[in-house]
């Protein structure tokens, strides 16, 4: 597993840690252990969701990539980690984090940013962070796995997956025409969750100029401070 540095600019430091047997010179000082690790893959959304959060809340993170193609998520080293062998996996101080809207959740939470101001802005983010993944994440990751060349899809599900995109595509679109946000009147959790979806829509064949609201509201989000794309953010 490599091991680099994110930080909360939105910008990867991508420092390597010096390699364990490096002689280190007495002068140097040792680099505290950040109060975040995120464990992932770069080219999981998952993953992504996790770390746009921390560099939108301005909390600097550890980054371990996890190696998916080596199976590096099922070795007993990372399953202590994460019981589901997945990425991504969140260090909080001492308690390790599975699933994104978990940890989502958490760092909202206990950071006091992009959380909802009301309990029932909180269920409104959690209602739409369930609808992502039961909705328009299969098809979404499902099409843009099959795109990379990392799953083989049959037909008749990638017709299940593009149909399934397309009516949450068009859904989101319909909500998104007389608000800004998602789940308040500010951005929180559900429009990282759900952006953590929709920006990948593209590299699985979807066009999305079909769905103007959509991508302004992307560029709303795309504008906040911290923000940064998966290349920026993931080292
Ligand atoms: N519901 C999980 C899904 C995580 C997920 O699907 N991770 C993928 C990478 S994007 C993974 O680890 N796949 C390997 C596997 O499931 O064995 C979350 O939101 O964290």
């Amino acid at each position: 597993m490599g091991s680099l540095t994110g930080d909360a600019t939105g910008f990867a430091a991508a420092r390597l840690r010096p390699r364990k047997t490096a002689r280190r010179a007495p002068s140097t000082v040792r680099r505290r252990r950040m109060q975040y690790t995120l464990y992932g893959s770069r080219f999981s959304g998952p993953t992504y969701k996790v770390a746009l959060l921390l560099s939108l809340a301005r909390r600097p993170f550890d980054y371990v990539e996890v190696s998916l193609r080596d199976g590096e998520h099922k070795t007993q080293q990372f399953l202590v980690k994460n019981r589901y062998g997945q990425v991504p996996c969140l260090r909080d101080a001492n308690l390790y984090l599975c699933q994104s809207a978990a940890i989502l959740e958490h760092v909202a939470e206990t950071t006091h940013r992009y959380n909802g101001r009301t309990s029932g802005e909180v269920a409104r983010a959690r209602e739409w962070m369930f609808w992502d993944f039961d909705k328009l994440a299969p098809g979404v990751y499902g099409l843009r796995g099959r795109n990379l060349g990392v799953r083989r899809l049959d037909e008749a599900v990638a017709r299940y997956f593009t149909a399934g995109a397309e009516a949450s595509l068009a859904l989101l679109d319909r909500i998104l025409a007389p608000i800004d946000w998602l789940a308040s009147r500010r951005p929180t959790i559900a429009d990282i969750d759900v952006y953590g979806v929709v920006r990948y829509a593209p590299e699985a064949g979807f066009d999305l100029s079909a769905y103007p609201h959509v991508v302004a509201w992307m560029k709303r989000l795309e504008s906040l401070p911290g923000f940064g794309h998966p290349e920026d953010i993931l080292p």
